[in-house]
């Protein structure tokens, strides 16, 4: 079946008990046996709950894998895939990662003997020059948090395996979603998202999922859920459900909406550079034509500093000044959301490093909600303006 049938089926039947059409949110933390032992498949719900189960069932179909895994964040999600390393296991990461993934192994994992090597996953000589027989882990996020680069997954997977054999390649889809890519389709052996943004989509859920069809890892990866409790609530997990059935309809929204407002912030002389996917300036164009349904909902740009002080001044100025777009963290609502990387989502990312990947003062990201794009056009006209 397509994606838009499987968004809103997959996993899901009438509940045999009274019929109702919607996942019933099966709030118990406990479940009866009828000796010990004896029991319908559900024991205790961090091991396992029926509304958790629909929207693993639904995300594994989403993705194209056979297991689906949710968990209580993102960060969550990460955090288990790290735990199934040996002590001392070498990670390639991606060097432009949300902040909170770079914090994840910086501060929690390298402490506890992770070794990890950061690489520009837009170069593949690159990843080559930093693979090693025993790397355990590629890590990577495409398009990434918050600069938009691409990595062509194709390649990347072939060029790991060959000279990493035990390396497994892990994808963060949070800014494609399915509906634009599937890596595991063009050889990753998982995919992790933040659902708390796109596949959500409504900003009142933090959460995450993991999709993979290698059968020993999603053991492996199930043992660990349960074991270090990174579960989400059935709540939150009806609530994924729910807001699942729409993501195709709504990522098609996204696209148009991003692509009309990077095409037209590329023409303002208040705008330095335009960071879009979607856009022939992008230097992953072709990639993105080749390897992504569109461009996406996200767009990074850079401001320039106006006459009145610094650059970060400006942003200020310009992020209070914004009344349809609110200012803050996240992204993949509704509603349109703007923030500042440097102060804000990557604030943990050292400043050298920042730096270098081009994340400074000026660096705006863009979240592009589903309100009128006119209205939004006008809410950013108007923050250039004044913010001068
Ligand atoms: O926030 P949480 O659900 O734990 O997900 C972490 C995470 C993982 N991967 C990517 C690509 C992400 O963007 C995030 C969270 N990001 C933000 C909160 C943000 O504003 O960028």
């Amino acid at each position: 079946m397509k994606l838009d049938t499987l968004a809103i089926h997959a996993g899901q039947h009438p509940d045999p008990v009274s019929g109702a059409v919607m996942t019933p949110i099966v709030l118990s933390s406990t479940f009866a046996q009828e000796g010990p032992g004896n029991h319908k498949g559900y024991e205790y719900s961090r091991s396992g709950n029926p509304t958790r189960n629909t929207l693993e069932a639904c995300a594994a179909a989403l993705e194209g894998g056979a297991h689906g895994l949710a968990f209580a964040s993102g960060c969550a999600a990460t955090t288990v895939v790290l735990h199934t390393l040996p002590p001392g296991s070498h990670v390639v990461c991606g060097d432009d990662v949300y902040g909170g993934t770079f914090r994840i192994l910086d501060k929690v994992m390298v402490p506890l003997g992770l070794r990890v090597s950061y690489v520009d996953m837009t170069d593949l000589g690159r990843l080559r020059e930093a693979l090693r027989p025993d790397t355990a882990l590629v890590w990577l996020e495409t398009p990434t948090n918050p600069m938009l680069k691409l990595a062509d997954l194709k390649a990347l997977c072939a060029d790991t395996a060959a000279r990493a054999p035990g390396a497994r390649v892990v994808v963060d889809n949070t800014f494609a979603t399915p509906v634009l890519q599937r890596p595991l389709e063009l050889g990753a052996h998982a995919v992790v998202h933040s659902s708390t943004k796109y596949l959500n989509g409504h900003s009142d859920v933090v959460g995450g999922l993991l999709v993979t069809r290698d059968d020993a890892f999603a053991e492996r990866l199930r043992f660990l859920q349960n074991a270090l409790g990174a579960v989400p609530s059935p709540f939150d997990c009806f609530l994924v459900l729910r807001g699942l059935k729409t993501l195709p309809v709504r990522m098609e929204r996204h696209g148009k909406s991003a692509l009309h407002l990077a095409r037209w912030l590329e023409t303002l002389p208040d705008v330095a550079r335009v960071y879009y996917p979607g856009l022939p300036s992008h230097p992953q164009h072709a990639l993105c034509q080749q390897q992504m349904a569109h461009g996406g909902g996200m767009i990074s740009f850079v401001l320039r500093a106006g006459p009145r002080g610094s650059v970060l001044e400006r942003s200020r100025r310009f992020l209070a000044e914004l009344k349809v777009f609110t200012c803050a963290e996240s992204l993949g609502g509704v509603e349109s959301l703007m923030e500042l990387p440097a102060v804000m989502t990557h604030a943990s990312v050292p400043p050298e490093t920042r730096a270098l990947l081009g994340i400074d003062d000026g660096l705006l990201r863009a979240s592009v909600g589903l309100e009128a794009v006119e209205d939004l056009q006008a809410d950013l006209a108007r923050a250039f303006e004044v913010s001068r």
